[in-house]
């Protein structure tokens, strides 16, 4: 072929490279396209193999023409896989984008729980009354539980309070309990308020939440794990008139001024004289049911401070009385939400938790 015609060729092979690649849509079509105009066996690399055959004057010319076609060629295919990436890039966004109009996906939203939502009802009100909250351990000693709360040892009060012991040992009288009730709580309030004036304690005006553990045949009013809120106040002059003007203005800030309540004479050690509270039962209208017994539902037992146990917080009973009460929140809120079973409480369905 002559050098004219190799020319000729050469150009051809550049405008068929360029029509070709301006086909070419996606990568692979584009690695193609290479291997056939820029690999081994391409035309133009042909060319320079077989340029030993021309005259070295002709060698140089169409060397020179060979190469600049394959510089354009090898241009022209780097601008297209550019161009072909940035349309890739730009597709993957449009499939990603967002439409605002879509409704958006249901948030699961958490809540309180029902005896949470009862007891932080309790705090406001108590301490709208003036009530601070105290707060004391779970793990309690048998002197704390009982025997400071004039339970002695073997006192056959202490029948009341079915006991889960967890170590008796080298302790003797002495073992470590779960505590039965939050009323050990009151002799921590009163030691450590009588600490900071032993001659002349500070009045103490406290409420105490927390869990109490019993030993007990569970049924709807009943758990073996249960909480409590015990409420004292202890200061000169204090009298049974503002134990019951305390709990009836409770249960009217609860349950609204036409809100039946009653308080039956009972019997605690550490209480003198002594009364449970009772509040008319809603779920059955007083009629009596499951839950209630007798159309009055239990709410807490409370009474007057007794003079012992006022002696063992560190207040001298010539100079101060006080009242107390320790009630059952989940019977409250059993009342406020009409919850026929105690057990729903920590069962830990969400069919009763959803609810509240
Ligand atoms: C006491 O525990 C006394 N410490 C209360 C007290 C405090 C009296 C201060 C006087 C002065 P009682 O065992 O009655 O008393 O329990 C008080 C309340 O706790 C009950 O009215 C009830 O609301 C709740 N309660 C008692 N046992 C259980 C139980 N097993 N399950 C659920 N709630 C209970």
């Amino acid at each position: 072929m002559s050098e004219l015609d190799v020319l000729k060729e050469l150009e051809s092979m550049r405008m068929a490279g360029l029509e070709a690649l301006a086909k070419v849509e996606n990568e692979d079509a584009l690695q193609a396209w290479r291997t056939a105009f820029l690999g081994r066996s391409a035309p133009v690399m042909q060319v320079f193999q077989k340029l030993g055959s021309y005259a070295a004057e002709e060698r140089k010319e169409i060397g020179q023409a060979a190469n600049e076609v394959k510089v354009a060629l090898e241009g022209a295919y780097a601008e297209r896989l550019s161009e072909l990436k940035e349309r890739a890039t730009a597709a993957a966004l449009a499939s990603e984008s967002l439409d605002v109009t879509l409704p958006g996906r249901p948030v699961v939203q958490g809540r309180l729980h029902p005896d949470t939502q009862m007891l932080r009802e309790l705090f406001s009100v108590f301490g709208e009354m003036g009530f601070q909250v105290y707060r004391s351990r779970e793990v309690e000693t048998d002197e704390f539980n009982f025997q400071l709360l004039n339970f002695p040892v073997g006192h056959p009060a202490r029948d009341m309070q079915d006991t889960y012991f967890i170590e008796a040992g080298e302790r003797g009288d002495n073992p470590i309990l779960l505590r039965t009730h939050t009323s050990p709580g009151q002799i921590h309030a009163m030691q450590e308020a009588a600490a900071t004036n032993p001659t002349n304690p500070p009045p103490v005006r406290i409420v105490l939440p927390g869990m109490a553990y019993r030993y007990e045949q569970t049924d709807a009013r009943h758990e073996t794990q249960f909480d409590q809120i015990e409420g004292l106040a202890v200061g000169p002059g204090i009298t049974f008139t503002n134990l019951k003007a305390t709990l009836s203005d409770l249960a009217r800030r609860l349950f609204g001024e036409n809100v039946r309540t009653r308080f039956r004479a009972s019997y605690f050690p550490f209480t003198e004289p002594s009364a449970e509270f009772d509040i008319e039962c809603f779920l059955c209208g007083g009629k009596g049911c499951p839950v209630c017994g007798g159309g009055w539902l239990e709410i807490g037992g409370c009474g007057m401070v007794h003079p012992n146990v006022l002696r063992n917080g560190g207040y001298d009973p010539e100079r101060y009385s006080g009242f107390a009460f320790g009630l059952g929140p989940q019977r409250i809120a059993m009342l406020r939400y009409g919850i026929n079973d105690i057990r729903y409480f920590w069962e830990n369905d969400l069919r009763f938790l959803e609810q509240f």
